[in-house]
């Protein structure tokens, strides 16, 4: 298989959600048959440009599973697939991207403390990596100290904060108080979602953006002013 062949047919693996041999997706005629961690593979071993394998095999089928959804012809666990499989993708370009230079913005997201619920901070991490972002997920029952010290030592450019529980959403003020202390709260945006919020919480305590479920993460992103496209278009800058 040629360089341009196999960038093509990881793209559609993409779009079909086939992670690898063992799980095929949401298209069942794709059983058994290589997948997304397998063509990777093939193409880091076919020393192929890793923004060209970013920008094409990943970042536009990514747009277009997500313009499927815009327009009905996909569902949100078709979206969740395909990010999954850009998220591992990703994982799988990691050390080569970091060596070369290339950064992946990093976004730090966890479940604010006193709160257990953790299942849809999870789906949000996997849209998240599937958008090109290095996504560090802390989990559940976080001190509004650890989120801060993470994003510090990180730099991340983004901190999602997660409350289902509405006794522990207060912490998230609590986060945005400690950013503000160690200076860092203007390098850092912060996006709240889950159940316990709404976007006049969000307001209430100063975050960035409230975000209602995770297959709204792209929106959001863009309505936030320094991004633009998967990875915040960085990648894609650079390729073009
Ligand atoms: C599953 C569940 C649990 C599980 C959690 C398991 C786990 N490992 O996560 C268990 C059984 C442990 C549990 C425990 C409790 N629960 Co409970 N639980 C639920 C339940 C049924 C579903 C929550 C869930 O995971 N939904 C699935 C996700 C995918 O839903 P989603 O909203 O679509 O998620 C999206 C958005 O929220 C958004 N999002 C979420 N976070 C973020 C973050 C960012 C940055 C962004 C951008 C977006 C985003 O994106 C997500 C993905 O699309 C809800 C009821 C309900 N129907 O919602 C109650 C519920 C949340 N629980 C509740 C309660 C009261 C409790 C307990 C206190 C019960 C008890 N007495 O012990 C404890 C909590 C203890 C604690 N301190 O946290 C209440 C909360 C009420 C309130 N107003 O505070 C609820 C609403 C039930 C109810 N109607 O009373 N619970």
């Amino acid at each position: 298989m040629n360089n341009q062949e196999l960038l093509d047919k990881i793209a559609y693996n993409v779009i079909q959600g086939n992670l690898n041999v063992k799980y095929p997706g949401h298209n069942l005629r794709l059983k058994g048959q290589p997948g997304v961690i397998e063509l990777m593979q093939k193409a880091l071993n076919q020393n192929i440009d890793l923004k060209e394998i970013i920008v094409e095999s990943l970042a536009k089928p990514m747009d277009e599973v997500i313009e499927k959804y815009e327009t009905d012809d996909y569902l949100a666990p078709h979206v969740l697939i395909s990010a999954k499989c850009v998220g591992v993708a990703m994982d799988m370009l990691a050390p080569d991207l970091e060596e070369t230079g290339i950064m992946q913005p990093k976004f730090v997201i966890a479940v604010v403390k006193g709160d257990c619920h953790e299942i849809g901070a999870k789906y949000v991490a996997m849209m998240l990596k599937g958008v090109g972002y290095k996504t560090i997920n802390l989990g559940s029952n976080v001190s509004a100290n650890r989120i801060a010290e993470t994003v510090k030592n990180h730099k991340a450019a983004y901190v999602g904060l997660s409350a289902f529980y509405a006794p522990a959403r207060g912490e998230m003020e609590h986060v945005i108080t400690k950013l503000e202390a160690w200076g860092i709260r203007d390098e850092v945006k912060v996006v709240i979602g889950g159940a316990a919020t709404s976007d006049q919480f969000a307001e209430q305590i100063g975050a960035d953006a409230y975000c209602e479920n995770a297959l709204q993460v792209p929106e959001m992103l863009k309505n936030l002013d320094n991004w633009s496209g998967f990875a915040g278009a960085e990648l894609n800058k650079k390729a073009a």
